[in-house]
């Protein structure tokens, strides 16, 4: 990354936490007692940046799934490294895309069998028998939570949206007999360790564009595209190289799709938008921005 680009990361003080989140936290401590498992829903793009840090000491209390969503649009490569992560780690985790209906029953069977080892492991005398399992879906906004819900219910049970912030409120949702669902509003870390990670979540859509902005993380995208050396962004917008500065590729992008205002000057801000749009269809081909710390 060129320095005057990384400076201008730099200034990006990203920083969402509206008090719908605050109140969020809250509830979700408050209903926990009343749920078998938390689903934690994850962007398999940012599989650690995209978990929230203040919810964690309260995870531990309870029998916890990871869910890495979005693994449709994730680095394979990536993830595989991802995954000898996790099994490192030991906490309970699963990729998966949510409009797959094969991923959607490994989740339910998944988080059976993590309730039913609790239960066996406390209670090994009783028999094990079927009941009713209540799940709890948390995560970052725009993660896929109502969408999950939406799989599992097979209809419409709960909101969904392509921004984020569209759950505001707690809602049970009644699958069957044997399933509960708590959909509940994404939750921002109050803070965030470094401002790059930032610009990921925004690149993601977990946080709202006019928060940061559209030029910062559309700038961003561009460098770390570049960097990667992508056919597929260079295909998107007919670049005939990735060896142009950012604000070159940024009047090349113009040009090629029209962003034109009068007396010939590029408008860089539709150009921004563009960008972040292309970006979150997938055009850009599959990546992540998490790399998995390194183990000892
Ligand atoms: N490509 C892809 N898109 C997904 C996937 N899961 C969800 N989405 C999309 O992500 C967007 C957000 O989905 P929601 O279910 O509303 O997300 P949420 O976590 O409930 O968001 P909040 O209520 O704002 O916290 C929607 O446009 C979904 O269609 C997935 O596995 N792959
Ligand atoms: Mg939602």
């Amino acid at each position: 990354m060129k320095n005057d680009e990384s400076e201008q990361i730099s200034k990006s003080k990203i920083n969402w936490y509206p008090g719908h989140m605050a109140r969020a936290i809250r509830e979700i401590k408050e209903k926990l007692k009343l749920v078998d498992i938390v689903l934690e829903i994850r962007d398999a793009r940012v599989p650690l940046v995209s978990g929230n840090p203040v919810l964690s000491e309260t995870l531990r209390q309870k029998s916890h799934l990871i869910v890495l969503n979005k693994y449709n649009l994730a680095d394979q490569k990536i993830i595989q490294q991802w995954d000898t992560w996790f099994k490192k780690e030991g906490t309970p985790f699963i990729f998966i895309d949510c409009f797959d209906k094969s991923s959607i029953k490994k989740v339910l069977s998944q988080a059976r069998s993590i309730v039913e080892a609790k239960r066996k492991a406390s209670n090994p005398d009783t028999p094990s028998q079927k009941s009713k399992l209540k799940m709890m879906v948390i995560g970052l906004p725009n993660t896929g939570k109502s969408t999950i819900i939406n799989q599992l219910a097979n209809r419409t049970a709960t909101k969904t949206a392509d921004r984020p912030g569209q759950t505001q409120v707690q809602q049970w949702i009644v699958i069957d007999k044997d399933l509960d669902l708590l959909d509940t509003p994404g939750v921002m870390p109050p803070s965030l360790e470094k401002e790059e990670h930032g610009l990921w979540l925004s690149a993601i859509h977990a946080i709202p564009d006019d928060i940061v902005g559209e030029e910062l993380p559309a700038r961003f995208l561009i460098s770390f595209f570049k960097e990667k050396n992508s056919i597929e962004f260079m295909n998107r917008y007919k670049l005939s190289s990735l060896e142009n500065s950012v604000d070159e590729i940024l009047e090349q992008i113009a040009i090629l799709r029209g962003c034109i205002r009068q007396k010939g000057l590029s408008d860089l801000e539709r150009v921004y938008k563009l960008i972040l749009i292309d970006f979150r269809k997938g055009d850009f081909g599959k990546c992540c921005f998490d790399l998995p710390p390194k183990i000892n």
